[in-house]
């Protein structure tokens, strides 16, 4: 694909969008960047971006600049629905992601990896798999560090394993990986899709560009992903924890077995320091793509042993008066909550904050059954409220250090506190690292 002189309108200029000019640039395209933040909010990406002949288009959308693309490259945090995105595509533009635009030059084999919940555990272990295996890898994506960055890279890249968000497969039209897994889906980014249909519409384009050549990797535990199986050209390769299976990986009597093409390979996961069933399917996840793009059993069996939990994912804080306290910040649905209420019994559950505009109805059981103190922070905390607080002890509190003050006088010995706030972070805090941060201040400060 030659890009030179060829005039492409970069639309959003954080992480993404700064990634994509410095390529775009660097191939000798007519750059022109645009984004509804102004120059004082983007001077760090302006002094970053200086000197590279790159026009500047901010503090608005220009109908011009749309129209005048010979292509558009979206961040995916710019709705798909934006008017100057309809109307460019109306006028014939092309558009496209940042992850169709990467995947256009790599060659490397591609695993992808999406789902609701899960991604960045899988992404990060089955990029240490490749690792351990001797491969040069590079892993990026919605984890954080965009695709098009790859392509700056000086090393031969030999795996790639790529973390997607349905926001990244908006725009895609040629986006192929050889190995895609699917993990979970239940409800997520109600704020932005008009349909819970159309964000699994949006997830399902991954498998949209493969053939009997490529591999669906499949949660055929979740039925909503299995029944979007059948549909699929791809070779499906399922994972389960229920069934066993010939083709596909499995847990068994605490031993994850691997069968493909007639060859087998077992993981007796006695010793391994991810815990929870959740992270087993997230294992089994890894552990195929890893597998099927070449890597052997032995050297991937010690790497999955020894790989532990990322930060903010039901992390243990510290025990004082015979409580636990942990801390999920990254639990921002309905469905994390769900593994994180069903790791503990006899909590006091710190939830709220941005509203996604799902329901919460499938926390219910749950609250009955093991949550004794519900205390609600943030934007959501009222219809929270509405739809659980009658299942339980239910309270608000109006910042993250008054709900660990009210956790600590509520909890009898013997229980947990757990943030796990089913919610995004944006009301009250800069992203969920910061909300886990002022949540670990809070329990270091509360005195024995
Ligand atoms: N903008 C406009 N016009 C608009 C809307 C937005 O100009 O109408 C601008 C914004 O001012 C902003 C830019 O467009 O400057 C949008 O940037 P972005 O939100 O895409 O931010 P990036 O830094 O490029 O981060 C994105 C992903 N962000 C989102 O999907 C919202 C990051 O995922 C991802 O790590 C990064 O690309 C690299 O691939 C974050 C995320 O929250 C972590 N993802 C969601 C999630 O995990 O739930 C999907
Ligand atoms: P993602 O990148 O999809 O947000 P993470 O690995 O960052 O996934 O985990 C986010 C949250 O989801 C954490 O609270 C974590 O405990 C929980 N989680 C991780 N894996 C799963 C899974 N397979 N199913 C449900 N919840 C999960």
């Amino acid at each position: 694909m030659d890009l030179s002189d060829k005039k492409i309108l970069v639309m959003g200029l954080a992480r993404t969008g700064a990634a994509c000019c410095r390529f775009l640039a660097g191939q000798g395209a007519a750059v022109v960047a645009t984004d509804m933040r102004d120059e004082a909010a983007l001077a760090d990406v302006l002094a970053e971006l200086g000197g590279s002949g790159i026009r500047f288009a901010l503090g608005h959308h220009d109908k011009a600049d749309f129209i005048e693309a010979d292509m558009i490259v979206v961040s995916p945090g710019v709705p798909m629905d934006h008017p100057m995105l309809l109307q460019a595509k109306d006028a014939g533009r092309e558009i496209i992601s940042e992850i169709e635009l990467a995947s256009r030059f790599i060659d490397a084999p591609l695993v992808a990896i999406t789902g609701t919940n899960g991604k960045t555990t899988t992404t990060t272990l089955c990029g240490e798999l490749f690792r351990a295996n001797g491969f040069e890898t590079y892993v990026g994506g919605n984890i954080g560090e965009p695709l098009v960055e790859l392509l700056e890279s000086k090393a031969e890249i030999e795996r790639v394993v790529v973390e997607i968000s349905s926001f990244q497969m908006e725009w895609t039209n040629s986006f192929r990986p050889k190995v895609a897994a699917l993990l979970n889906i239940s409800e997520d980014h109600l704020d932005r899709y008009a349909s819970y249909q159309d964000y699994i519409d949006a997830k399902l384009r991954i498998f949209e560009n493969q053939t009997t050549e490529d591999f669906a990797v499949l949660n055929m535990d979740d039925p909503l992903v299995w029944q979007y199986s059948q549909a699929l050209k791809a070779r499906i390769f399922p994972f389960s924890r229920n069934y066993e299976l010939d083709e596909g990986v499995f847990f068994k009597e605490d031993v994850i077995i691997y069968r493909h093409d007639g060859v087998e390979a077992l993981f007796p996961t006695a010793g391994f320091r991810l815990k929870g069933v959740h992270n087993l399917e997230n294992i089994m996840a890894a552990l195929a793509a890893a597998l099927l793009l070449g890597c052997c059993p032995e050297e991937s069996f010690v790497c999955v042993r020894d790989f532990g939990a990322l930060h903010h994912r039901m992390e243990f804080v510290r025990e004082i008066r015979e409580v636990s306290y942990y801390e999920d910040s990254k639990a921002t649905n309905v469905g994390s909550v769900v593994k994180a209420l069903e790791s503990f019994e006899n909590i006091t559950l710190i939830a709220g904050g941005k509203d996604k505009g799902g329901s919460y109805a499938p926390l219910a059981p749950l609250v009955k059954e093991r949550v004794r103190h519900l205390i609600l922070i943030g934007e959501a905390a009222a219809r929270m409220g509405e739809e659980l607080g009658e299942l339980t002890d239910t309270r608000k509190a109006a910042s993250m250090e008054d709900a660990v003050r009210l956790a600590a006088e509520l909890t009898d010995p013997g229980g947990t506190v757990l943030m796990s706030p089913a919610c995004s972070s944006f009301d009250m805090f800069r992203d969920y690292e910061e909300r886990a941060e002022r949540y670990i201040a809070a329990v270091n400060g509360l005195t024995a």
